[in-house]
């Protein structure tokens, strides 16, 4: 039977029970499978032929009826052998994972379709998160699928206008707050107690990490059913680390894949407690007052997941690194320019993270590694003018552009080669 369990106590609940946290010991709650059963599902399923997306795999997922499922067509993102990009870093073999191409632009679509898809089937009217600006993107647009309210808490002043735009344009109620991410999302739970009616959609809620546990059975079906050598990604509020490793883990108990790849939690400088965690060989976290980094999505103090991160790095043998937000940049222009893949900041930091890992030599030159680009560089398009060159301007003749191009001598047709 389906059900949540606490992280740490392991208080059952029923699936259909709505609780953030345990009531005994008030940790983290995580959805539970019998495995037999979904192996059993698996064997009369059709779901190794049907096309790569999130929905492929509803057998893996908790929900009661399928004709049900809130959807925008979310995964089933590109896989991307970066050779080039090889040749730049001096890794063995290396795959960026787009999640730029989902629905809204980022990888919490994931959740989202089973987050909504969850609170239709508990017949929930209005929805809520806190947000650094993908999460409120996504969360309004399957709200306004589903014809749900949706409401955000934003940081003020400090989302990246395409995804304050998406919020907007979606029809949420966006309230910004005067304080921190980590700010609006104690109010966001506390209110989401206290007002029964109102569904909270952080990955506080265990089911948006089922949905975005996809992400990693993606990328093991898009390797030939193979799980990589390592997996990097950046760290936030750590739900995304928690639901690949659960995904990961899955896929391997139900004998799909045989091996198990180390999980690389990449964080800002400036907003870095899990990395400083496992930098220290701790088993808690400091949470940081003033997180700070130009890679806003990841601008987190009091990661929430940070249990479940520190669990699924440390059991997987991987490692966690934190980069300057100089590094940051120049891995996003590095992976747009080498690559063709233009990723927000907080996206980049996986690139930049694996570049110091290996320059560092804690990463081996014969493994292979799949990156996660989490996030479209377009979510954050003022940052990319502001680092890049600027535009030339000249006048509107051709002598002035054959000028700024270099092509005032012409070339005889005839000697032009192909
Ligand atoms: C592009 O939108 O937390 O470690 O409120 O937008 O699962 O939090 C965004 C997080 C990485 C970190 N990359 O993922 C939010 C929010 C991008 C992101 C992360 C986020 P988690």
């Amino acid at each position: 039977m389906v059900h949540q369990a606490c992280i740490a106590c392991g208080e059952k609940y029923d699936a259909d029970e709505i609780v953030y946290l345990c009531k005994r010991c008030g940790d983290l709650l995580e959805v539970k499978y019998d495995y037999d059963v979904i192996k059993a599902k698996l064997e009369k399923s059709d779901w190794q032929t049907m096309t790569l997306s999130v929905w492929r795999y509803k057998d893996f997922m908790p929900i009661r009826d399928p004709s049900k499922i809130v959807s925008l067509n979310e995964g089933g993102t590109g896989l991307y052998s970066c050779q080039r990009l090889v040749n730049l870093l001096g890794v063995g073999q290396l795959y960026v994972k787009n999640e730029g191409e989902n629905p809204t632009g980022s990888f919490k679509d994931r959740g989202m379709t089973l987050g909504i898809t969850k609170a239709v089937e508990l017949n929930m009217k209005t929805v809520i998160c806190a947000s650094t600006g993908n999460t409120s993107a996504s969360l309004a647009a399957y709200a306004a699928r589903a014809g749900l309210q949706c409401i955000v808490l934003i940081p003020s002043g400090k989302i990246a206008y395409g995804k304050l735009a998406q919020a907007m344009v979606y029809g949420a109620k966006v309230v910004q707050i005067r304080g921190s991410f980590d700010q609006a999302l104690k109010m966001v739970l506390d209110l989401s107690e206290k007002h029964r009616e109102v569904y909270l959609l952080n990955s506080i809620n265990p089911y948006r990490l089922e949905g975005q546990k996809s992400l990693a059975y993606e990328i093991c079906d898009q390797l030939n059913r193979e799980a990589p050598d390592r997996v990097v990604l950046p760290v936030g509020n750590a739900g995304n680390i928690s639901a690949l490793w659960k995904g990961f883990t899955e896929f391997h108990k139900l004998g799909l894949i045989d091996k198990l790849p180390k999980m690389t939690g990449i964080q800002a400088e400036g907003a870095a407690p899990i990395a400083r965690a496992i930098k220290n060989g701790s088993n808690e976290i400091t949470p940081i007052k003033q997180p700070e980094t130009i890679a806003t999505a990841i601008r987190i103090g009091a990661p929430v997941s940070w249990k479940k991160a520190l669990r699924a790095i440390r059991e997987s043998k991987g490692t966690a690194e934190t980069v300057t937000d100089e590094e940051i940049l120049e891995a996003q222009k590095m992976l747009a320019r080498s690559e063709g893949l233009f990723v927000e900041p907080a996206s980049a930091s996986s690139i930049a993270g694996l570049k110091k890992l290996f320059e560092s030599g804690k990463i081996d030159k014969d493994e292979v590694i799949v990156c996660v680009a989490t996030g479209h560089g377009l979510k954050d398009p003022d940052i990319a003018i502001k680092t890049s060159e600027k535009p030339f301007e000249v006048d509107a003749e051709m002598e002035s552009i054959e000028k700024l191009l270099g092509l005032s001598k012409p070339i005889p047709a005839t000697v032009v080669s192909r």
